[in-house]
């Protein structure tokens, strides 16, 4: 039986401080349009992709700060989207700042869920690689205060069964470490859903080309797609916010590490491509057949130790 699925990577052009949710929604769900008409099967939204890319703001109002984040999904603003999805029969993806009482306590996330045909949520992941900073920083051109407004997730890096395939999600930075895919893989994953929300400019080095982070980007996910034989589906909330530009690039990379599909602007755009999972399978089976190749007695130190500690 054949196991392609046709991706619709839906990127997103930038959102405003002012822009609401409604107006979120409505270009998301304009996306879920093209991609029925596309014929795609599931569709893949951008980090935090209801509101602009928040952290960047150094806001210390608790309200001020809670507006940014969802107590529940779906709830009002978000309804029409899983509506218009189950509509189509189209399975989707997308993250949001979530805000939730757990353990006694209040929690703020960045997470990303996974959604079937029929609108019921089946997959969540919490934010594990945030970077950035978690007090303002005088010395950076602009701020980035993931570390201030979210905690570390506590899902861990989790796949799915899913539309006939393995399915997992990770979100913006956690698509440069490579402890990410690898524990992704060893789930059998065959295809990896990220957004991502990339500044074009490096707030510690002015110098950075935009080329330059648009190659760390490719590099990342091209080489999680081939080190562990899967799909990644890496989509991009892009262009300028309030005066602050994001990288676009979302792309859609096949498990030989080659790009299938890649945005052109930086504005709301679809991506299309047919992802055949058994392509997965030949990379799998030999190169990075981890069963035979891995060699888990040397690497003892990606767990034991986080920083570096240099010989003496
Ligand atoms: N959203 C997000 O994780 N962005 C980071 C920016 C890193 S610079 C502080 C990224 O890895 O693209």
């Amino acid at each position: 039986m054949s196991r392609v699925i046709r991706v619709g990577g839906a990127q997103m052009g930038p959102l405003q401080k002012s822009d609401s949710r409604q107006v979120a929604v409505e270009r998301m769900i304009a996306l879920l349009d093209r991609a029925r008409e596309r014929d795609c099967r599931l569709v893949v939204f951008p980090e935090l992709a209801l509101t602009t890319f928040f952290p960047r703001w150094d806001m210390d109002d608790p309200r001020e700060i809670d507006a940014y984040f969802e107590t529940e999904m779906p709830n009002a603003a978000t309804r029409p989207l899983f509506d218009r999805a189950k509509e189509h029969g189209l399975a989707f993806s997308f993250g949001y700042g979530e805000r939730v009482e757990e353990d006694g306590g209040q929690h703020r996330y960045n997470t990303s869920i996974l959604v079937d045909e029929t609108g019921h949520i089946v997959g969540k992941y919490r934010k594990t690689h945030l970077p950035g900073h978690a007090a303002f920083d005088p010395e950076r051109s602009f701020q980035h205060l993931e570390k201030k407004y979210f905690e570390v997730g506590n899902t861990g890096f989790r796949a799915w069964r899913f539309m006939g395939g393995i399915v997992g999600m990770c979100i913006c930075n956690d698509r440069r470490w490579p402890e990410t895919y690898r524990v992704l893989g060893l789930q059998g994953v065959e295809m990896v859903l990220l957004g991502f929300n990339t500044p074009s400019v490096n707030s510690q080095r002015a110098s950075e080309a935009e080329d330059l982070r648009t190659f760390h980007n490719d590099l990342s996910v091209q080489a999680g797609a081939y080190q562990n034989g899967t799909w990644v589906v890496s989509i991009a909330k892009a262009g300028v916010e309030d005066g602050h530009e994001l990288l676009g690039g979302s792309t859609v990379v096949h498990p030989s590490g080659r790009i299938v599909a890649r945005a052109q602007t930086v504005d709301d755009e679809l991506i299309v491509a047919d992802c055949d999972l058994d392509a997965c399978n030949f990379y799998k089976e030999t190169i990075f057949d981890f069963a035979r190749h891995r060699r888990i007695e040397h690497y003892g130190l990606i767990t034991q130790q986080t920083g570096v500690v240099r010989p003496d």
